[in-house]
């Protein structure tokens, strides 16, 4: 059994939709990042960075022992997944060595452009005409190296659907609703409906529909997740009831 650490995100979105695709037992933990829940000390011991999604793997692939396995990060986790059931990652060197590339590009650019990118449309109290000028430049960059990858390939890497674009694909699933239309990229926008019909894609986005209504429960917790108070991971505060 897989203890899953989860809240209906983009970055939640990348776990839920591969558990549905490996078909593997999971058990949903959610972890309600508008209530601060991603800094009890409990959830800190499994993801130090008070991020999620995290798992822990009560059954570890081999070679792991035997004693629970916990894992932050989501390309680390889908590394490690696809390797466990030897699904969505070929074991060629060189496909190996471009999904690879492709799961640090997300994690390191387009997921951090568009997480900034919705914070300042969708969250920052104000007008931040630079800033939101910037996110969304480098979100529209990173849809232009997308469409450059797509323009001879059905998947990111190959004709396989590998963990690439499971990791890649619930930040391109928002654009639209972040006001960034499709239309100039016509490759990431069929590749982004060739992945969405894919029934365990839709399973994953539905995980926790119920709890997706977007925003900070209190002004303490609004504090805490957009970090306006500097604090590092001293646990729960007891002052969400604001
Ligand atoms: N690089 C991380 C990003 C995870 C991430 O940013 N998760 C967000 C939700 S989408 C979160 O848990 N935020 C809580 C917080 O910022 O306190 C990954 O890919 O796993």
């Amino acid at each position: 059994m897989i203890d899953f650490y989860y809240w209906p995100t983009p970055n939640g979105w990348k776990i839920s939709i591969l558990l549905e695709e490996l078909g593997l037992a999971y058990r949903t933990v959610p972890v309600d990042i508008n209530a601060g829940d991603q800094f009890a000390p409990e959830f800190l011991a499994i993801s130090p960075n008070n991020r999620m999604p995290a798992i822990v793997d009560h059954e570890p692939a081999d070679g792991f022992g035997d004693q629970p396995l916990p894992i932050f990060e989501s390309a680390a986790i889908a590394r490690y997944l696809a390797i466990k059931t030897g699904q969505f990652y070929p074991a060629d060197y060189r496909l190996r060595k471009e999904i690879d590339e492709w799961l640090y590009w997300q994690v390191g650019n387009l997921g951090p452009m568009g997480g900034q990118m919705s914070h300042f449309v969708n969250y920052a109290p104000g007008d931040h005409p630079y800033s939101e000028k910037r996110y969304r430049n480098e979100y529209h960059r990173c849809l232009g190296v997308l469409e450059r990858r797509l323009a001879d390939r059905e998947y990111l890497v190959g004709e396989v659907y590998t963990i690439a674009d499971i990791v890649n694909w619930p930040w391109v699933l928002i654009a639209k609703a972040m006001g960034q239309p499709l239309d100039e990229f016509p490759r990431v926008a069929a590749w982004r409906q060739r992945v969405k019909q894919r029934p365990a894609v839709q399973r994953g986005v539905d995980l926790g529909k119920q709890w997706r209504d977007g925003r900070p429960k209190s002004a303490a917790a609004r504090n805490r997740l957009f970090n306006q108070t500097g604090h590092t991971d001293r646990g729960s505060q007891p002052d969400d009831a604001g």
